[in-house]
């Protein structure tokens, strides 16, 4: 079954943009009987689409009197640098302008809507809600800026739930939406070129609250100074239901992750929830808060607590993102190839304590000062790609490494290093602090080719979850309010 949009039956829609989500969006419009005008400024593109079926119209040139609706990629500006040429045109004629999840809220009035939004971990923590509404029964669709565009999800009935990670982009372009549940995890700079500045990013971020009215609920991070600023702003409108959450010590009132163990103090007094470094499939402090978030959530939604700490139990991990893949001669091997920066590597590094280090690939700003505090967690770096001598200098007299050229070599020799280990819980990490692109087309086709090496490797597996939990990189702060 396919999503439907009857109401723009024979009418003009402009399409911008034809990746993945103006795709899905085009061909929904065209099935539910729109006269579609699409248009991509990639000619191969365009191409691609044309022989899906897609009509093409130049929307640098057409006439705008005819049209009433611009459905734009969120990839693509409207107004900060510069809009978009056929944004621009768009506005000039009084044509509104929306994006693909708009279209899923217009076709979609009775079904339920939970949006996650933040800077850091909205992906892992949609993946993660989607996982426990699923475990524990729900019919839920799963999408938005993580995978899945909106429009190529599945229609669901009344009791269905649309599990949505939203993009600032996304947020700006999705006008009528009003979330049953909506999460805000953390802000921090990003993205300010395409909001004119921080204050139009946080702007873009606040929208996901738009409309909220009790017993509707908002459960925002409160461990940095934006989103508290926020929360308490809304718990002073007193609109709808506020739950505050934190991955790094006591928020009365909230859920929150003390030493990494998970606290429901919503009800009265905190009560224990679930330890979170027992869970291999959220490893490292960084996750905390998204467990919190999680949990929040899905009690907002009407789940029991010890459902909801059963069902995040058996969370896998995402894709690429500290994905414990297997155990094989007791050395645990973890996929982060997601990993594109030094700060993003250095989390990885925080969670495990006898590493052997796979890293390299073509160098990003930024340099590698964030794996500094964790070089004593490093056993052996093997290093790989355009980036291997930069580290190599940066490691040189602190960590032992060496300098393997291509992945394969570094799975290869990482593996016979580790298995040699006297140590409890060798692990080897694909955690490459750098782009792919010097080798592979993206991160997921790296963490693919990771992947395949390791299964290829002989020897004795066991579950991931045999591993003990790694020791907590960071303790509890004192109570907020
Ligand atoms: N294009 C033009 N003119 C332009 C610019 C782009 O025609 O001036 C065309 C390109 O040729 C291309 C298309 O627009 O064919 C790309 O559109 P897009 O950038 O919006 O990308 P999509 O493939 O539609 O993917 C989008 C999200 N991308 C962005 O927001 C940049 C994906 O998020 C999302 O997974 C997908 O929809 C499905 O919902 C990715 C992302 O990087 C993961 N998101 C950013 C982030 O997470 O930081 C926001």
């Amino acid at each position: 079954m396919r999503i439907e949009l009857p109401f723009f039956d024979a009418l003009p829609v402009a399409v911008l943009g034809l990746g993945r989500s103006g795709l899905a969006a085009a061909r929904v419009l065209r099935d539910s009987g729109a006269e579609v005008w699409a248009w991509d400024d990639n000619e191969d593109v365009r191409a691609r689409a044309r022989e899906d079926g897609i009509p093409i119209v130049d929307l640098h040139g057409c006439n705008w009197r005819e049209l009433t609706t611009l459905v734009l990629s969120p990839g693509i500006p409207h107004s900060h640098p510069e809009p978009h040429p056929v944004a621009a045109l768009a506005r000039k004629h009084g044509v509104e302008i929306i994006g693909d999840i708009e279209l899923l809220a217009r076709a979609q009035r009775n079904a339920r809507f939970l949006g996650v939004t933040g800077t850091n971990g909205k992906s892992t923590t949609t993946a993660l809600i989607g996982h426990v509404l699923e475990t524990a029964g729900r019919s839920v669709a799963i999408g938005g800026n993580l995978g899945i565009p909106a429009l190529e999800l599945e229609p669901l009935d009344l009791e269905g739930i649309y599990v949505l990670e939203m993009s600032s982009y996304q947020l700006e372009l999705t006008l009528s939406i009003t979330f049953d549940v909506a999460v805000l995890l953390n802000i921090s700079p990003d993205h300010l070129e395409r909001h004119g500045g921080f204050e139009g990013y946080v702007a873009a971020k606040r929208n996901i609250f738009r409309r909220q009215t009790k017993p509707r609920t908002a459960v925002i991070g409160v461990d940095d100074e934006t989103c508290r600023g926020i929360c308490d702003a809304l718990r002073a409108a007193d609109e709808q239901v506020v739950v505050p959450i934190s991955g790094s010590g006591r928020v009365v009132g909230g859920v929150y992750a003390a030493e990494g163990v998970l606290y429901d103090e919503t009800e009265g007094g905190p009560v224990p929830a679930l330890d979170l470094r027992e869970i291999i499939g959220l490893p490292g402090a960084h996750n905390w808060q998204n467990a919190a978030a999680a949990f929040a959530a899905c009690k907002a939604l009407g789940l029991q607590p010890a459902v909801i700490a059963a069902c995040l139990r058996s969370f896998p991990g995402l894709a690429h993102r500290q994905e414990a893949l297997t155990v094989i001669d007791g050395v645990l091997y973890v996929n982060d190839s997601k990993a594109t920066n030094a700060d993003a590597a250095a989390k990885a590094l925080a969670c495990y304590d006898a590493i052997y280090w796979i890293a390299g690939g073509r160098a990003k700003d930024g340099g590698l000062g964030a794996l500094e505090p964790f070089h004593d967690r490093i056993v052996h770096a093997f290093l790989i790609g355009e980036a291997a001598e930069t580290i190599a200098a940066a490691l040189d007299g602190k960590v032992d490494h060496s300098i393997c050229g291509d992945l394969e070599t570094a799975v290869a020799r990482a593996r016979a290093l580790a298995t040699a280990d006297g140590r409890d819980h060798p692990v080897v990490l694909l955690s490459p602090a750098c782009a792919s692109f010097d080798r592979y087309p993206s991160f997921e086709v790296r963490g693919e080719a990771f992947r395949q090496l390791v299964a290829a490797l002989p020897g004795d597996r066991q579950d991931p979850e045999v591993f003990a939990p790694a020791s907590p990189a960071s303790g509890p702060e004192g109570p907020r309010a």
